[in-house]
């Protein structure tokens, strides 16, 4: 599979659009899916308490988890008290295939948005290394994302598709970013509709 960057005019954010072809997609689904049936999807909370209107587990080592204690990693499920199901080989090697990093990510988040869930606009500041990238892949219905530099001022809006990779990196590691809406139907990848979205990280 040729994976192709192309100019994102945002430094350091990079994009593979189509990434992964339709059945690298679905084969990723069943792994994730088949996965995280030993870590639940959970809604987190923030700190005040208010519930995200995306789902999430994580896969690997550590899991990024938020409730009234604040943001952080950590190595087990919120709600069952057991460690993260491992990550898939496949995701390890797209990190090294597209990121280069010398170092595996330690944690994947993942992020289920079924209709009508968005993520506000936010900067990844939670890992221990702020310099190693953090790779994303999006599957299932196409998101509306939205990107700025991490010092403020406009954003840029811009879809994620099914099969679709980014990376924020060097300069746009700390941008800021988020998902405005999915386009509910546009995809039937996950079952019963919507979109996963994979994180890979170092967060150690
Ligand atoms: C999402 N993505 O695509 C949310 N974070 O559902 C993120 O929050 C994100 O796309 C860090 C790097 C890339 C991302
Ligand atoms: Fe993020």
């Amino acid at each position: 599979m040729i994976r192709r960057e192309i100019e994102t005019g945002l430094e350091g954010f990079r994009l593979w659009p189509g990434a992964l072809s339709p059945d690298e997609q679905a084969a990723l689904r069943d792994e994730v899916m088949e996965a995280v049936e030993a870590a639940p999807f959970y809604r987190p909370t923030t700190r005040s308490g208010r519930p995200f209107s995306v789902e999430m587990s994580n896969l690997g080592p550590l899991g990024w988890v938020s409730d009234r204690g604040g943001y952080r990693y950590q190595p087990v499920h919120p709600a069952t008290g057991a460690p993260w199901p491992p990550m898939p080989e496949r995701l390890l090697e797209l990190w090294s295939e597209l990121t280069g990093w010398p170092e595996p990510p330690d944690a994947c988040l993942v992020n289920l948005y079924r209709e009508g869930a968005r993520m506000g606009l936010h900067q990844d500041l939670d890992e221990a290394d702020r310099a190693a990238p953090v790779l994303s892949v999006s599957l299932g219905d196409t998101a509306v994302f939205r990107i700025g530099a991490a010092e403020g001022g406009p954003t840029r809006s811009m879809r994620l598709a099914s099969g679709d990779v980014c990376a924020l990196t060097g300069p746009a590691r700390l941008a800021r970013h988020g998902i405005d809406r999915l386009l509910a139907g546009s995809s039937n990848l996950i079952p019963g509709g919507g979109r996963l979205n994979l994180t890979l990280r170092r967060a150690a």
